[in-house]
């Protein structure tokens, strides 16, 4: 990752180095934030967000469900966001955040000052080059997904991710590059930070929303793109056998856009190569999100 000049805090643009909050900011102590991830691209009409107010209405949504008030309306946030890249010029991602920045002790997090902040970054690619061109490898985290009765798993709330952190690292320090966590009900939900497909008997697969998963953008980008490709698509639940045994299996995030899975639990996926149909989706999103396709220019929201 590479830093930015500015980064846009209530209103303001301050330096990098001068963004900063209190020790005992509550979202520090308690993980009471919401924050949403969104890719920039170059594309022939210039730089253009990839579903920015889908994005924004996301952090919105989570913003409701933690009861912060946000006293700005979505198109001001999507005004801060493309300024934010202005200012910032070599970025290819942004990362806004609300969080409880007032310096508490206890848990009550009613009347506790809320900070809205955009940072924006050059990311790059986010699995590491080698995964991203050879495929991931992946695996089961002893880690469950937090499940929807007991943390809110479809919205980006910091505190939630503490399991996501436990998984990807689970995954690194067994050699892996990724982690695939299960659902209460011992079904595939997720990776730590990117939705996940498999391809079997002709047909996409993903796990549905209520499976304890974060409705990911770019896991609807893939599932409108691939129908209008002729494939059929069906959001159910997953077992890991289900996964294991799949012809192909690929990740999908922001951050990590479309990204081949080559192995899981040290069983080849497939053939252990990445696959014909992911590679086929992974072409037509890098393609989409460039501007390269006027079907989705719809997606694209120019700086
Ligand atoms: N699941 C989780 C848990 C998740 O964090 C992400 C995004 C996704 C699925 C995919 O959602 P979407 O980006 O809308 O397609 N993870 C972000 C990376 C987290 C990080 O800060 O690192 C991202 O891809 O921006």
């Amino acid at each position: 990752m590479e830093k930015t000049e500015k980064i846009w805090m209530d209103g303001k643009f301050v330096d990098w180095n001068d963004a900063k909050v209190h020790v005992l900011a509550h979202a520090l102590n308690y993980g009471t934030g919401v924050f949403e991830g969104i890719r920039v691209y170059e594309t022939e009409k210039g730089m253009a967000v990839f579903r920015l107010k889908e994005h924004v209405k996301r952090l919105m949504g989570a913003c409701k469900v933690m009861c912060f008030d946000l006293p700005y309306t979505e198109e001001e946030v999507c005004d801060a966001i493309k300024e934010t890249i202005r200012v910032n010029k070599k970025v290819d991602y942004i990362k806004p955040c609300v969080f409880l920045c007032g310096e508490a002790v206890g848990l009550n997090p009613i009347g506790v000052p809320v900070k809205f902040t955009i940072t924006s970054v050059y990311l790059g690619s986010y699995l590491g080059k080698e995964a991203q061109e050879k495929g991931a490898s992946l695996i089961t985290s002893s880690w469950f997904r937090p499940w929807n009765l007991a943390a809110p798993a479809g919205a980006k709330v910091n505190g939630i991710y503490v399991t996501s952190c436990l998984a990807k690292m689970e995954a690194k320090k067994l050699g892996a590059d990724e982690a695939v966590m299960l659902n209460a009900q011992g079904n595939v939900a997720e990776c730590s930070g990117e939705n996940i497909f498999i391809f079997k008997r002709g047909k996409l697969y993903t796990p549905k929303v209520s499976d304890s998963i974060l409705e990911g953008i770019t896991r609807n980008s893939i599932l409108t793109i691939a129908g209008d490709l002729g494939y059929e698509t069906v959001e159910t639940e997953i077992s890991r056998i289900d996964m294991l045994t799949a012809d192909e299996v690929f990740m999908t995030g922001t951050a990590a856009e479309v990204s081949q899975v080559t192995k899981i639990d040290n069983r080849p996926i497939g053939d252990g190569k990445p696959g014909k149909v992911g590679k086929q989706l992974a072409a037509k999103f890098a393609d989409v999100v460039r501007g390269k396709d006027p079907k989705y220019e719809k997606w694209l929201d120019r700086v």
